[in-house]
């Protein structure tokens, strides 16, 4: 019986609680108000955004899968054995094990997510097919600092994997400590495997996020109803009607949700006001260059070691490395 993998470091529920409303009460005290995309991802938002990766609009996964199922076997080349592959925000994707199928003797596999349900659910089916690998599960927000396993200093070295475009949702100061902070766990014989959706047609982009059954549009109203059942809000999802744009200034989808009229919504102790017409942004999708890219990673000494693309040239998955010296 493959041995079940114990989770690292997780803080308290009621901890938990307090730091999410404290976060929460935050972003909604800003002008223009903003919410965490991660209050997309509660159990009914994750079979969403299971359906949206299925949309003939949202081009992203199956172009990123597209680009694995070519070229899996290269970047298991370019990774090499004895590797110890860090996941942050790991979901149970095919992506992850068409690279886990063709890795060589693998040192060990460390998804990381703050939700401690889903990582040990993900990871348990992880090591139900793959016996021999090292799981090795860290309940944490991997944009906040975090401890590695020790298991991980075993390898011969550190790859961090961050598929599917999420540095996208970092704006560019966060998005740079973000591969920061990924060069300061790879060291200097480390690489990242990273997926990065990049700069097209408007219209196709306007037309990932505003796809023609409206699944997009429940993913974004879901997160006022995960709030509610976590935190005991009153938000009325009638109140609010999504809206995804494409802001060429910043070379970004913003997705909000727009109140439909003067309204309260009572979050604890505290009440916040929306006027009619206010928008509520709820998420950015950057799109990128690979001039942009090759800047960023420039930034947090890393180079751009290899690059794999669809033909149309939408998505790219990157090889990035510590830069000599
Ligand atoms: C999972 C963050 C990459 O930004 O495209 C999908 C989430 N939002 N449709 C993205 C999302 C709206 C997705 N990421």
């Amino acid at each position: 019986m493959a041995k079940q993998p114990n989770v690292v470091h997780a803080p308290s529920p009621a901890a938990q609680l307090d730091r999410l409303q404290a976060e929460l009460l935050g972003g909604l005290r800003k002008s223009p108000k903003q919410l965490s995309p991660m209050w997309f991802y509660d159990e009914f938002g994750s079979q969403l955004f299971e359906r949206i990766c299925r949309l003939p609009e949202y081009y992203l996964t199956r172009t990123e899968l597209g680009i694995m199922h070519r070229h899996a076997d290269d970047m298991a080349r370019h990774i090499g054995p004895g590797a110890a592959l860090i996941e942050p925000g790991a979901g149970s994707s095919e992506k992850t094990r068409l690279l886990l199928d063709r890795l060589q003797s693998p040192s060990s596999y460390v998804p990381i997510d703050i939700s401690r349900d889903f990582l040990l659910q993900s990871a348990k089916a992880l090591a139900r097919d793959y016996p021999s690998l090292r799981i090795v599960p860290v309940c944490a927000d991997f944009t906040e600092p975090f401890e590695l396993p020790v298991q991980v200093s075993w390898a011969q070295r550190r790859v961090v994997y961050f598929p599917g475009s999420t540095i996208g949702n970092f704006e560019p100061e966060a998005a740079q400590r973000m591969l920061d902070t990924m060069r300061s766990i790879i060291g200097r014989q480390g690489a990242i495997l990273i997926g990065i959706d990049l700069k097209k047609d408007p219209d196709v982009l306007f037309h990932a996020y505003n796809d023609a059954e409206g699944v997009t549009a429940q993913f974004n109203l879901n997160a006022l109803r995960h709030i509610n059942r976590k935190l005991g809000a009153d938000f009325d999802l009638t109140g609010f009607e999504h809206r995804a744009l494409w802001a060429e200034e910043h070379g970004r989808i913003e997705m909000h949700l727009i109140s439909r009229r003067d309204q309260r919504v009572r979050i604890g102790t505290q009440e916040i006001e929306f006027r009619r017409g206010e928008y509520l942004r709820t998420e950015y999708s950057h799109k990128y260059t690979r001039e942009g890219i090759a800047a960023m990673a420039r930034a947090a000494e890393l180079t751009v070691a290899h690059v794999w693309m669809d033909e149309k040239q939408w998505f790219s998955v990157q090889l990035l490395q510590a830069s000599a010296g």
